[in-house]
């Protein structure tokens, strides 16, 4: 037997009427241990047995069947391509299934590109181990303005997610943190009218002012032709102070919304990476406590995940002509 990846863990569900030997384990979760991973081969262990098997959906990487009862480690075939099996399983945690890997998985798509408001999105994808699958959407091209895009966004603009379990389509960054956070019950906080209340205030909060302000303070610190120096004083200075009220909130407790960890805070996080581009190089130094919780964040395997989705699309990175018409369209098109 093969130990090519010994200790790698990835989640399944054993669910279904496969035979009586499933049966205790319907609707329960089982971790399993990767014992090797051989050209499209992958042979594991459940739990401590072997030999053990059923239906099982690894994420997007499609579906899996082997023979049950079986008295040796089971083998199943990929239909996929070795790179992406290797992939999920190179994430080096483990997910815990009934989120990750389900029997019927709620299989979002998730139309993104690398910029803040589609990276808090997959910040949560990456927490609750969600099966996704990516589409990119490249904005300095224009595919943000396809009919087939604006179908579902109207308002032309990344993030969208499809929920395709549900049927539904889900476009702004807030609004899908809390359509996936009720629809998976997690990183919301105590289900209190208080609690409720300052999730809704902060998670608008960020929805209209961090986010908005920052967008703007970018697009004329980095992008609007002169003169700007009006602008970018009324940006700057706006940004600055939503990001100084986040401080002062974070001065006095671990998370937005105090010691659980939430939506608003992934929200933040998303804008947060971008503190130094908004703001200056040095502007870290005026938020000690956003920046305490934004290398928290940073740290957490699921930012991890998240850095590693910019390697998995090349997304056009001039800010040429085209890119600009595209982008800024009040430059070619008439809003009436
Ligand atoms: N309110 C929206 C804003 C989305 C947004 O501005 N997305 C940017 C990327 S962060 C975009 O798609 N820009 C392309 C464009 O404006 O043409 C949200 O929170 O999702």
């Amino acid at each position: 037997m093969g130990s090519h990846y010994p200790g790698l863990r990835i989640g399944i569900s054993l669910l279904g009427d496969f035979s009586p030997a499933s049966a205790h384990c319907q609707g329960r979760s089982r971790a399993i241990t990767v014992l090797s991973l051989e050209s499209r081969i992958i042979t594991f262990l459940v739990g401590n047995r072997t030999g053990f098997s059923a239906d099982v959906w690894l994420g997007r990487l499609g579906r899996f069947h082997g023979p049950l009862g079986s008295n040796r480690p089971t083998q199943f075939s990929c239909s996929l391509g070795l790179k992406s099996f290797a992939e999920l399983l190179f994430r080096g945690r483990t997910c815990h299934p009934l989120s990750a890997c389900r029997w019927r998985p709620a299989l979002i798509t998730f139309y993104y590109n690398l910029a803040p408001n589609p990276m808090k999105v997959a910040l949560f994808l990456e927490e609750a181990a969600l099966a996704y699958e990516l589409r990119p959407v490249d904005t300095r091209k224009g595919e943000q303005h396809r009919p087939e895009f604006l179908a579902i966004n109207p308002n032309g603009k990344v993030p969208v997610i499809i929920d395709q379990d549900a049927g539904a389509t889900v476009f702004d960054s807030n609004a899908i943190l809390l359509y996936l956070a009720e629809k998976t019950g997690r990183f919301l906080p105590e289900n209190t009218p208080v609690a409720r209340a300052e999730l809704l205030s902060w998670l608008m909060f960020v929805a209209t002012g961090v986010g908005p302000f920052s967008g703007q303070a970018v697009h004329f610190k980095h992008f609007a032709p002169e003169p700007k120096d009006y602008a970018i004083d009324r940006y700057q200075f706006e940004a600055k102070r939503h990001y100084s009220i986040l401080d002062a909130r974070l001065s006095m407790r671990r998370y937005v919304l105090g010691d659980a960890y939430t939506i608003i805070d992934m929200a933040v996080w998303g804008w947060a990476r971008m503190v130094p581009f908004i703001l200056g190089e040095d502007a870290w130094a005026g938020f000690p406590n956003l920046k305490r919780m934004f290398d928290e964040i940073s740290d957490r395997p699921a930012a991890q995940g998240v850095g590693k989705i910019k390697d998995r699309h090349t997304f056009k990175t001039e800010m040429d002509e085209d890119a600009r018409r595209n982008m800024f369209r009040h430059l070619t098109v008439d809003a009436a």
